[in-house]
């Protein structure tokens, strides 16, 4: 299956990921989990993505377009991926539709996790004290919230519009989150 996963920083879409990525038999990509390798591995791209990273502000859009167009050919996403964190804006979502048009791949099904804002505050606080992430900083993390209802909320229409979209309750247990997606993709299959 191709699924994109759709939600506010915070809202379970990395967490969820790693689940189905077992179920599925399908790799879990996730642009922040690549930005964060390279960042790690100090490459230039690295580079340049840590300080806007560490602002809360988007890699630009042809930097991310490298990434995922290059990863999204891998031999292991040939049988489907689970897109967790890319599209990000409008520029994004339509250059994806042209990458996946062009592979032969066209998306299933976005899944859009849907969370209150302060339980995702509160659940990226409690990250920061287990897991010493440097963009989940309170302030940093007001910023992302920010540039995720002004630049990334509009990406929900654009699949809305397509037919594409499913919304589901990201509250609850991360299991029951889970059960919600699974019955989504029941329906998919
Ligand atoms: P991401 O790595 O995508 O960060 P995120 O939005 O916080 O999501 P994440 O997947 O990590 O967390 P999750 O909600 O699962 O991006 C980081 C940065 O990289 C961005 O700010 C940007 O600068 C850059 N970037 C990435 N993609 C980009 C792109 N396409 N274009 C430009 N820039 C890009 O989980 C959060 C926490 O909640 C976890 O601790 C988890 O344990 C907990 N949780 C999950 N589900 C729960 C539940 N049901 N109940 C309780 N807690 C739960």
């Amino acid at each position: 299956m191709r699924i994109v996963l759709l939600g506010a920083p915070g809202s379970g879409k990395g967490t969820q990921a790693a689940i189905l990525t077992e179920d599925l038999q399908v790799p879990h990509i996730s642009t922040g989990v690549l930005l964060r390798a390279a960042v790690e591995a100090g490459s230039e791209l690295g580079q340049k993505a840590k300080a806007v990273m560490d602002r809360g502000e988007l890699v630009s859009d042809d930097i991310m377009l490298g990434l995922i167009e290059e990863r999204l050919q891998a031999e292991d996403a040939k049988g489907g991926f689970i897109l967790d964190g890319y599209p990000r804006n409008l520029s994004q979502a339509s250059a994806l539709d042209v990458v996946l048009e062009r592979i032969g791949q066209p998306l299933d099904v976005a899944i859009q996790i849907d969370v209150d804002t302060e339980q995702v505050v509160a659940r990226i606080a409690k990250r920061a004290q287990e897991e010493g992430r440097s963009d989940d900083s309170e302030e940093t993390v007001r910023k992302r919230m920010q540039v995720y209802q002004e630049q990334t909320a509009p990406v929900v229409d654009f699949y809305a519009d397509k037919g594409q979209l499913t919304r589901v309750l990201g509250e609850g247990t991360i299991e029951e989150v889970n059960h919600r997606i699974r019955a989504v993709l029941q329906t998919e299959a």
